[in-house]
């Protein structure tokens, strides 16, 4: 097969942001009503949609070469499966959670508790590690009314702005570990499936280096030039242009999306003027 066949979430938390990503790497893609297959229109690419929890399976068996799905899955699958790249989506914790009226007295608090949850497997592994006995409740979904309705002293799941856990009357306790989307690959694939995943791989890390960058502009007097040169390092040194006005230049440069604000600050202290800051679509090193 000359194709890479791409395994995305079907309907859920990941499906929109995973087609996204492939649009945003250029990846046009026929018919998106997700029956279970699709094929890419201007890419050797085949979308299968299935459900997050059956991704890992089908990547280890080779039925799909690659997948997106969160690395909670990968952990709690256990299948052997390579996570090739982070995908800076889908961003979430997985933590211990009691009932906010109970005193928590740290690790020990599990001890012999029965704690309900979706991901048995990590939950095992950490107590397990941590030489605690605990039982573990496996329940899909609806984790957090456990304790309300007397299943489990205390929960594991996914939380991420933690108003779940507020509305059912628990408190977070422990973070046992943080997750985001990821590409997992087939650990053997052909040659033809790892080039087009180097090629996939190249347009994702430009448009993540584009979405993690801004363009600046600005001028300044030309005396300001080495302190705003040292301000402003950009992709190689900044570009620097004689504006009309003698005694003036205009820089073009490229600053992280988080260090941005500061460096605006730096600037202004430099002298800086009419500084524009513009979105970067994709960066190619
Ligand atoms: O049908 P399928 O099996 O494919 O989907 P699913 O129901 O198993 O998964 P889905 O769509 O709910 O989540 C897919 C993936 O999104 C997860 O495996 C995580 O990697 C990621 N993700 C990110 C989340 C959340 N954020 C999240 N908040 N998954 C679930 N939640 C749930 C959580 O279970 C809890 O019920 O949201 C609630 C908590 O949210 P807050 O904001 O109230 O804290
Ligand atoms: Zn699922």
């Amino acid at each position: 097969m000359n194709k890479l066949r791409i395994a995305i979430q079907k309907s859920g938390r990941l499906s929109e942001k995973s087609l996204e990503m492939l649009r945003e790497c250029g990846i046009k893609i026929s018919n998106t009503d997700r029956k279970l297959k699709a094929e890419a229109r201007n890419f050797p690419m085949e979308i299968l949609f299935l459900r997050d929890d059956d991704i890992p399976q089908y990547v280890e068996q080779g039925v799909a070469d690659i997948g997106f799905l969160g690395e909670n899955e990968v952990w709690e699958k256990a299948k052997d499966v390579e996570v090739v790249q982070k995908l800076g989506f889908g961003n979430c914790r997985l933590s211990l959670a009691i009932p906010k009226e109970d005193e928590y007295t740290g690790l020990n608090f599990f001890r012999g508790k029965k704690i309900a949850t979706s991901y048995p497997v990590i939950l095992e592994k950490y107590f397990g590690e941590k030489g605690i006995d605990v039982q573990v409740e496996t329940i899909n979904g609806s984790v957090e009314i456990a304790t309300g309705i007397g299943l489990a002293n205390g929960i594991f799941d996914i939380v991420s702005t933690g108003s779940t856990l507020i509305m059912n009357g628990l408190k977070e306790v422990e973070t046992l570990m943080k997750s985001e989307a990821v590409l997992i690959a087939h650990k053997s694939l052909g040659r033809v499936q790892k080039e087009l995943l180097d090629k996939l791989l190249f347009r994702i890390k430009a448009y993540q280096r584009g979405v993690g960058s801004k363009y600046i502009v600005l001028n300044a007097p030309n005396e300001s030039i080495p302190k705003i040169c040292s301000i402003l390092p950009g992709m190689k040194s900044p570009s620097i242009l004689p504006l009309a006005d003698e005694g003036w230049s205009s820089v073009h440069s490229v600053v992280k999306e988080d260090e941005f604000w500061d460096v605006i600050d730096a600037l202004k202290e430099v002298k800086a003027q009419g500084i524009l800051v513009m979105p970067i679509e994709k960066m190619i090193l």
